[in-house]
This record gives structure tokens, sequence and C-alpha cells, in this order.
């Protein structure tokens, strides 16, 4: 409130104004510097929180192509594991799904969400570009309007930020869509009835490929983020808190959903991080309101299991830029008035892939007798006996060029 009655003390005017310093801000933040357009990010934690946080591993080719294109993929080359394939676990046996071979060569990159971030900022900020860390009180104006306008604190003083676009890439609790007048958006929601327990540890994977299990005791899935660290998950209760889950807990509820009675188990090790995670799947329509274009969590969600969040922000930004090129380039508007419909393709394709892998994987609690149980052990039945349905699963699981 402050913000809206005091004079700024530092006025600047920027191309576009990017709130939120995650995959998708970031990415847009490089796209527009390669095709000569000017940009400040606002982001509203410190460095070090934003590098820290420990998300997704998953990236899609088009995303592994991009950050190659743009120059910025020299650490992901060297440490990035390149995977083929993946394992589809149930009824006690373990299927590989040869993503490789069913879809003509495509591959997915595991590569921590925070080792992505990492190399954007530390991109960013060797060309001198404009990146702001700990803004607080942010408010947009001027949506609608010729010229859009952000106040913000940073560094105890009071700024104002002009702009011709606003990219809102601040997530799902952001202050961005929450600027958009009540009524402009329809929202399409849907809330599982179910969490994940996440952790790191210093632990060899147990196998090369990630392993999606589905066991009467609930979903599990062992990832990784290098030979010697385990990324793991065990579907728990929404309410859990983590208080609840001791390493002993942790680890007996791993081996009892991941191990095989004929094979080496999943290895242990010291978990160095833990968290409980809920989920929703959340599209808002349109992605645009006047001058503010979203993009990412910001715009739209899904559950984890289809590993789409971050490659859908960065498929976002891709079209968002290209957009913005257009217009600073070619006076051309069609591609800014598309953005939303083009994007929204994308998504629900997404959100439909990752609401199947969700449907599929996890133990819904049970009011039917077990009708659900055993649709899902029929669809993975045909899933790994089927050549069309291993087919489709992988295309969408790989990333689908067209949508
Ligand atoms: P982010 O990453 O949330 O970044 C938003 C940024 O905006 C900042 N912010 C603000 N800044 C200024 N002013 C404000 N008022 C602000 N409010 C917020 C925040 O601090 C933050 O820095 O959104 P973005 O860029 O859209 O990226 C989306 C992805 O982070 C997300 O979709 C993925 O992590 C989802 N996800 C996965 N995606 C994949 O593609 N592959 C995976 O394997 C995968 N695994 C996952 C996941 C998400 C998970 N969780 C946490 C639900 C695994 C998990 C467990
Ligand atoms: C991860 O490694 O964090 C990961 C991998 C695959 C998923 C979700 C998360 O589906």
């Amino acid at each position: 409130m402050e913000g809206r009655t005091r004079a700024a003390q530092t006025t600047r005017h920027t191309q576009v104004a990017i709130i939120g310093a995650g995959p998708a801000g970031l990415m847009l933040a490089h796209l527009l510097h390669h095709h000569g357009i000017e940009s400040v990010i606002l982001e509203h934690r410190d460095r070090a929180y934003v590098e820290g946080r420990v998300r997704a591993g998953v990236l899609e080719q088009g995303t592994t192509n991009l950050l190659n294109e743009l120059g910025l993929g020299e650490r992901l080359r060297r440490e990035g594991l390149i995977h083929h394939g993946f394992y589809l676990q149930f009824e006690g046996q373990r299927h590989r799904i040869d993503m490789h071979e069913l879809t003509g060569g495509q591959a997915i990159t595991v590569y921590g969400q925070q080792e992505v971030v990492k190399d954007l900022i530390a991109a960013r900020l060797a060309q001198g570009a404009p990146l702001l860390f700990e803004v607080s009180d942010l408010i947009l104006d001027g949506l609608d309007g010729e010229r859009s306008r952000l106040r913000f604190h940073y560094g105890g003083e009071l700024h104002e930020l002009t702009c011709d676009y606003i990219a809102g890439c601040d997530g799902f609790h952001g202050a961005s869509r929450a600027a958009i007048p009540a009524g402009v958006l329809s929202v399409y929601e849907k809330i599982y009835p179910f969490a994940w327990l996440g952790i790191l540890a210093h632990a060899a994977p147990a196998s090369d490929e990630l392993i999606y299990a589905y066991h009467e005791r609930g979903f599990a899935l062992q990832s990784m983020r290098s030979p010697s660290v385990s990324r793991l998950y065990v579907q728990c209760p929404l309410e859990d808190r983590i208080e609840q889950w001791s390493d002993d807990r942790i680890w007996s509820e791993l081996h009892a959903r991941l191990d095989l009675a004929d094979g080496a188990p999943i290895n242990d090790g010291p978990i160095f991080e833990r968290a409980i995670l809920s989920f929703r799947s959340f599209v808002v329509e349109p992605m645009q309101y006047g001058r503010l274009f979203l993009a990412g969590d910001a715009a739209h969600t899904v559950p984890p299991t289809g590993a789409k969040g971050m490659n859908l922000a960065i498929a976002d930004v891709r079209v968002l830029g290209a957009a913005l090129a257009a217009r600073y380039h070619e006076g051309r508007d069609d591609l800014l008035a598309a953005y939303s419909a083009t994007c929204l393709k994308r998504v629900w394709r997404a959100e439909h892939f990752s609401w199947y892998m969700t449907s599929m994987l996890h133990r819904f609690p049970e009011n039917d007798g077990g009708f659900q149980h055993h649709m899902q052990l029929s669809q993975l039945r045909y899933t790994v006996n089927s050549r069309a349905a291993a087919t489709s699963l992988t295309e969408n699981y790989a990333g689908l060029a067209k949508v």
C-alpha cells in the first residue's frame, strides 16, 4: 500500500519486465537477449534460495536442445545423464520401456532443475544483464494500457519500472496472475488425494534408468541426480508431516515398494534433503491479460508423475520469446495475439498425460470395491505388452514436437 502513495526513488524503463527467476523467467530473459531485446528480471527470493530449491529432474529433448542452441548447455552436456528408456514396475515385475526405439531416437536428460537455474543465472550475470534478487511488495499497474508499470522495494528503496510488456513467470503462488481482474480468467483445477515424500540421498541409484513403481502400498519412483546421488519418492497421505517419517521408515517403505524378489535391492545412504510435496492439475485460460503474459507454473501446474512441469514452462517462453521478437523486429502482433492459444494446446496435452500417469501409478483411497485398482493394473499390463500403447506413452514422455 505504501508503494501506491509514496513517490518512487528510482524510475527506469525496459522493454520486457520479467517477474520470477525460475526456469521460465530466466530462459525467457536469455531468449530475449538472443534477439537483442532488453529485459529486467525481478525475483522475490535471494540467489542462494533460488539455486538451492530442489525440484524437477527430467529434461525433454526439446529443452536440452534449446539450452544448447543458446550456448547454455556446456555443464549439462558434461554432467547430464542421457536416458533412452525407463522401467514400469508392478505385480513384482520390472518392465523396460525402450523410449529410444519406440520414438525413433528420442531421449531425456536427467539434470536437476536447480542446476539449470544455476547455469542460467550465471550466464545472465556474466552478460551484465539486470537480475534483481530480494525484490518485495511488487505491484503491477496499467496492464491494459499503452505502458505498464511495476513498483517494488529493492535494497531498502522504492523502485518504479515501466515497460512495454510484462512476463508473469512467478510460479503458482506469484503476484502476476493475482493482478488480473476478477472474472477475466477461467480456472480449471484437479486436486489429488495424496502427496509425495521426496528425498535426496548419497546412494548410488539402483538402476541406470528411472523406475516408476505401482505397488499395493502406493507409488514409488527411483530417480537420480548423479551416479552417487539418488532422488527417490514415495506416495504418502496428504496430511502427513515430515516429522512422521524417520529415515528407517523412509527406507523400509522404499524397499517394500521398489525391491524385487529376485534382484538387487535399492541402495540406502545418508539422506540430505527431504520434503513432502502436494500437487495439483491447474490451468487458467487465457494466459494473457493486456500487456501481461503468464508463463510456466503461473498459468498451469501438473502433478510431477509425467515430469512435464519445467519442460512446459520452457515451451511457453519459447513461444513468447519468438512472439516478442516478431513484435520488435517485424512489427507483427499476430504471434503475441496467438500466444495463449498456441501454448494451451501443449499445456492441455501435458495436463492429460500427467493426469494419466498419475492415475495409472498411484493407490487411490478405495470406495469402489477395487474397480480402479483393476483398471490401473490392466492399463499397465496393456502398456508393457502393446507396442502401440508403449509408443503413445513414450512419445508423450519424451516430448511431442507437434501437439
Ligand atoms: P518457479 O520455478 O516456481 O519459479 C517462479 C519464481 O518466481 C518467484 N516469485 C516471485 N518473484 C517476484 N515477485 C513475486 N511476487 C514472486 N512470487 C514468486 C519465485 O521465488 C520463483 O523463483 O516457476 P517456473 O519458472 O514456471 O517453473 C516451473 C517449474 O519449477 C515446475 O513446473 C517444475 O519444478 C515441476 N516439476 C517437474 N517438471 C519437469 O519438467 N520435470 C520433472 O521431473 C519435474 N519434477 C516437479 C518435479 C515439481 C515438483 N514439485 C515441487 C511439485 C518434481 C517435484 C517434486
Ligand atoms: C526427479 O528426478 O525429480 C523426477 C523424475 C521423474 C519424475 C518426477 C521427478 O516423473
